[in-house]
């Protein structure tokens, strides 16, 4: 018996109907029998939070659409996702274009009311970097306000710890200093991977090796990369964790369609192969973002968005006890 129920694709033709996340239901045409819905994923379509070229406010559309050819069997897991995990399209999130303080506080409310908020975990894809800060604080409120803050397993090429850009405090270059200040993560439990140069300064990683996060850098990760994230790994435990999905972290050869990009990142199958390794983490939240569509001519950087996107909710369904999974 599936948890979600997707058309059947040898029925219903992949390139037909209207399109939802990978093909789930909506929120509010899930059957009875599958909720409370175990993650809701909705987009966030805000880009007033980038210090260079716009258009991510795009992204959750072009997600949407590249994802009706995302499959539910993973190979790698043995897992049928949607035999295991009740998933929805939530839809998007209400959005204040010209704010990003005002849009960092609504969708954080919008996120907050979703579903059940006892059960159902949160997915966002934006957007831009800046809504991160809104999925976090909205799970953070949803587990019960931790005190110490959540985990964080963080993918990018960039910090995104700076105090402000042109006085704007809340834009893509700042959600997880906020979130620190705000105590929503714990930054000693905090991982930054992928991060690149060059910077603007070498003071620029300050903020956070005071705070105590970790960093792997692109150039560590192909030396001693694998092992430092399994010793972070062995330090979280079990450890309520949440997951942010930057997807500048991969090289622009690979996903074009971003907007503040760095080159000589991971290539899309590292990528997936390192997400798939996490397998076992206790995922309480995540989110994607920073998709670019004017960039991506051949589509390929929302591709990658959409499967990155299912195997970040397969390591939770890989956690479910066998007996759930059919
Ligand atoms: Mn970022």
């Amino acid at each position: 018996m599936s948890r979600t129920i997707l058309p059947d694709p040898r029925q219903s033709p992949r390139f037909a109907g209207i399109a939802t996340f990978c093909r789930y239901p909506l929120l509010d045409l899930v059957p009875t029998e599958c909720r409370p819905v175990d993650w809701a994923i909705y987009g966030v379509p805000f880009d007033g939070g980038v210090t260079y070229r716009p258009g991510a406010r795009f992204g959750p559309r072009a997600i949407r659409d590249a994802s009706q050819y995302v499959k539910r069997y993973s190979i790698e897991h043995d897992l049928d996702l949607c035999d295991t995990l009740s998933l929805a399209d939530a839809g998007d999130a209400p959005v204040r274009p010209y704010s990003c303080k005002d849009n960092a506080d609504t969708v954080a409310a919008f996120a907050e009311s979703l579903a059940d908020p006892n059960h159902t975990r949160l997915l966002a894809v934006g957007g831009d970097h800046s809504i991160a800060y809104s999925n976090i604080k909205a799970t953070w409120s949803r587990r019960g306000r931790p005190g110490g803050g959540l985990a964080l397993l963080h993918f990018d090429s960039h910090l995104d710890t700076v105090d402000s850009v042109w006085g704007e405090r809340w834009g893509h270059a700042s959600p997880f200093i906020r979130a620190i200040e705000d105590g929503l993560i714990d930054p000693k439990r905090m991982l930054s991977i992928g991060i690149k140069g060059p910077l603007n300064s070498r003071a620029d990683l300050d903020y956070a090796k005071g705070k105590g996060v970790r960093l792997i850098t692109h150039g560590e990760w192909g030396r001693q990369g694998p092992a430092m994230l399994a010793a972070f790994r062995q330090e979280l435990g079990d450890a309520e964790t949440y997951l942010t999905f930057d997807i500048d972290c991969v090289d622009p050869a690979f996903a074009p369609g971003t907007g503040t990009l760095c080159p000589g990142g991971f290539t899309s199958a590292e990528v997936l192969a390192i997400v798939r390794s996490l397998v076992g983490v206790n995922l309480v939240g995540a989110d994607i973002v920073e998709v670019l569509p004017d960039r991506d001519p051949a589509g390929i950087t929302a591709f990658l968005a959409a499967h990155i996107l299912f195997e970040i909710l397969c390591l939770d369904g890989a956690r479910r006890p066998k007996a759930s999974r059919a």
